[in-house]
Order: C-alpha cells, then sequence, then structure tokens
C-alpha cells in the first residue's frame, strides 16, 4: 500500500440462486431459493466481499437483483476503478456514488466490501472498524407463515428445542391474532415479536390495540412501506413499541420517525439503508435518542450473515437480531466457517479473521452462479457526462 491509500483494480459481480433448506413465506410473497448478487473488489492481491440484499422481486423494496446489477456493473463499479480510498468513506466520492441516485441495496453491496478490504489490510476483524466490541450478537429466529396453526407450533417448538430464545413470526390480515393468541399459550414466557410487512392500515388499529395483552416485545412494520406519518398515529395508541423495517431509508428517514413518536424501535438492514456509513449514523441516531435497534435479516449467505454479525457488535444493539444459524438458511453455504447457535444464550459468535473472517469457496460459487460480470476499467466520462 502506497500511503495507506489503496485503488481498486477489478470488480467481479456474481449472480447467485441457492435452494433454501424451508420456503420463506411472508405477507408479500413465498420464497424458495435465495437468489443474490456476491460482489468482490481486488486491490494488490486482496480481496472484499459483500453481498447485495436486493432480491428477485420488487416485493420488499423496489430493487431486484437486476436493477442492483445495471446500477452496479453501469455506473457504481467502474465509477471506482482506480479511485483512491484510504478509509470507506472515500468511496463517496467516486463518480457513481456523485451521481447515482436511490439504489441503495446496490450501494452497500460496493461500499460494505470496501469496508471488508480495507479491514483485511489492516488485519484487524471488521467489528474493530465499525466500532463494535461484542464477541456474541444475541439472535432469534423469524418465521414465515405456515401452511397451518399446528405446523406453525411445531416449527415454533424445534427452534425453541435447538436454543432460539426469540421467535418472530409474519403475519397478516386473517393470520394476525390467532396464531399470536395460540404461541403465546404454548409458551407464555418466550421473547415473541411479529412482522407484518407493511400488511395492514391505520384502520387496523384496534386489532393492533388487542395484541397489547400478548406481551410482545414489538410489532414490526405494520402499515404502508413508505409511512411513517400513520405510524405515528398508531404508535401512541399501544404501549407494544411499533419497530419499523421497510420505512427507514436514511438517517433522516430515522430521526423523523422517532421525532413524530411513529416508533420505538428501529430494525437495521444494511442494504436497506445503503450501507454501513449509513446503518452507523442511524445507529448513533436512535441511542441518542434512547431507541434500541436490532440487526435484520434477507435471507443471507454467509457473507452477508458475517457483515450482519459485525454490525449488531455495536453496543446500542441491544435486542436480538433476524441472523440465525446457516443451517435454518442453506444445507450447502458459499462460505467457511458456517454459523451455529450458542444454545446456553441465544448467540452467535461474531467471526474473528480478519475483515469478515469467512472465506468464500469459489468452486461453490461457481456451482451456484448463474452469470458473472468483470470491471476493469473506469469509465467516468460516461458518468459524468460533460465532455
Ligand atoms: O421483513 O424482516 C423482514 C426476509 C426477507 C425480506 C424481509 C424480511 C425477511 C426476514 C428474514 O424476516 C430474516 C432472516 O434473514 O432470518
Ligand atoms: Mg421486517
Amino acid at each position: 500500500m502506497t500511503n495507506n491509500q489503496l485503488k481498486i483494480e477489478r470488480i467481479e459481480l456474481h449472480h447467485i440462486q441457492m435452494p433454501l433448506a424451508h420456503p420463506f413465506q411472508t405477507s408479500f410473497g413465498r420464497e424458495t431459493e435465495r437468489s443474490a448478487i456476491l460482489l468482490s473488489v481486488h486491490s494488490e492481491g486482496m480481496i472484499g466481499w459483500a453481498e447485495c440484499g436486493a432480491g428477485v422481486l420488487p416485493n420488499y423494496d423496489y430493487e431486484t437483483v437486476d436493477t442492483a446489477w445495471h446500477i452496479l456493473k453501469d455506473f457504481l463499479a467502474p465509477g471506482l476503478i482506480g479511485h483512491p480510498l484510504a478509509a470507506p468513506g472515500d468511496i463517496f466520492s467516486s463518480a457513481g456514488y456523485r451521481m447515482a441516485r436511490g439504489h441503495p441495496m446496490a450501494k452497500a453491496a460496493l461500499e460494505n466490501a470496501v469496508w471488508d478490504l480495507l479491514a483485511r489490510a489492516q488485519n484487524v476483524p471488521l467489528q474493530n472498524l465499525l466500532g463494535g466490541q461484542k464477541e456474541r450478537v444475541e439472535v432469534g429466529v423469524s418465521i414465515g407463515i405456515q401452511p397451518t396453526l399446528d405446523k406453525l407450533l411445531e416449527r415454533i417448538d424445534s427452534f425453541i428445542q435447538v436454543g432460539y430464545g426469540r421467535i418472530k413470526v409474519k403475519i397478516k390480515p386473517d393470520w394476525d391474532l390467532t396464531p399470536l393468541r395460540a404461541i403465546r399459550k404454548a409458551h407464555p414466557h418466550i421473547k415473541l415479536m411479529a412482522d407484518a410487512n407493511s400488511a395492514f392500515t391505520l384502520n387496523d388499529a384496534p386489532l393492533f390495540r388487542e395484541m397489547e395483552s400478548l406481551n410482545l416485545l414489538m410489532i414490526e412494520q405494520p402499515l404502508g412501506y413508505d409511512d411513517i406519518f400513520d405510524h405515528s398515529r398508531l404508535q401512541p395508541q399501544l404501549n407494544t413499541p411499533i419497530c419499523l423495517d421497510e420505512s427507514i431509508h436514511t438517517p433522516g428517514d430515522a430521526r423523523l420517525a422517532l421525532h413524530l413518536d411513529a416508533c420505538r424501535i428501529i430494525n437495521i438492514k444494511v442494504g436497506r439503508v445503503g450501507g454501513f456509513s449509513n446503518a452507523l449514523a442511524i445507529h448513533n441516531i436512535c441511542a441518542e435518542a434512547g431507541a434500541p435497534v436490532w440487526c435484520g435479516g434477507m435471507l443471507e449467505t454467509g457473507i452477508g450473515r458475517a457483515a450482519n454479525l459485525h454490525l449488531a457488535s455495536l453496543p446500542n444493539f441491544t435486542l436480538p437480531g433476524d441472523i440465525s444459524a446457516t443451517e435454518r438458511y442453506f444445507h450447502q453455504d458459499i462460505a467457511e466457517p458456517s454459523f451455529s447457535l450458542n444454545a446456553e444464550d441465544s448467540t452467535i459468535s461474531v467471526p474473528k479473521g480478519p475483515g469478515l473472517g469467512v472465506e468464500v469457496q469459489m468452486d461453490r460459487v461457481e456451482k451456484f452462479r448463474l452469470r458473472q460480470e468483470i470491471i476493469k476499467t473506469n469509465d467516468e466520462r460516461r458518468m459524468t457526462n460533460d465532455e
């Protein structure tokens, strides 16, 4: 390294598709596979990795594998080739970032790969660069909508038996109070929460008031995916905290939501908020406001899961994250080592090696890969359009 500055020489995009060990159903759809972009940045023989959160359909937010592929391949990645990087924030002055609006998941993938690269270059775990200190992160499991109530209770039992101390279930209209009451009856003391993924409206306020007696840890994203105002009308009617997921993309969104009492907890997903820099800013805003955060998940492979563990090791991640053991998602993952649950305290250990602390297995990437792109040249003129 010259002057502690790195220049990215090459960026690789890998579109992979991996079968999920169990189908995952939410109020917005059913997934049997995790389709994702894995991204690597290359400099001086070192490699940094990240996973893009976007899936195939624009049903969680507007980004998809194809939109992220386009934004990364045509704008963000070519704009970073040769751009000097001493700290992760230097990425924001590269040509693609200066120009492109929106597309937080595409941006997060490139930024987070740079964080991994810089941590590896300094030979420290990523959590050191992020400011995280915990060695273990408290986790729970997110359970999709099941075909029957019996199946749901069975599945919950199986997770409690292996040591998960927090259960999140997906709800939607007509799959709401009945399953929650049944779970609470079977498990009077388990940490239990519900995630609606935007499936209700403010007219359903009486339904959420009925949930008050169930002692839920929180209700996640009950109303519109882009709403803050209606949530600010719902939260004051409830003692149960509302947690916002889909509605929060920026530090400004977090400030607004807390200011309006639209939520009392925020789920931080590093992709949804555009990368580690924004995730840290939102973490700090919430800490100052006295609002806890936790780390959400997008059924990530081992690359994204490792990133989530490093992030969740920061101090204001005081609630259990949606970061479960590898076997809950995949029969075979693409990075080693895989993650297992510490059953005695429902935690997962933060990897200790340099950077993300996991090694990507290229033979498995190739096995699951649908397409690949290699970017080596800077295309700044096209992006600034000022010939
Ligand atoms: O809303 O938290 C969500 C998965 C895909 C899209 C949205 C969500 C989820 C999850 C899964 O709940 C959490 C996990 O990765 O275990
Ligand atoms: Mg959610």
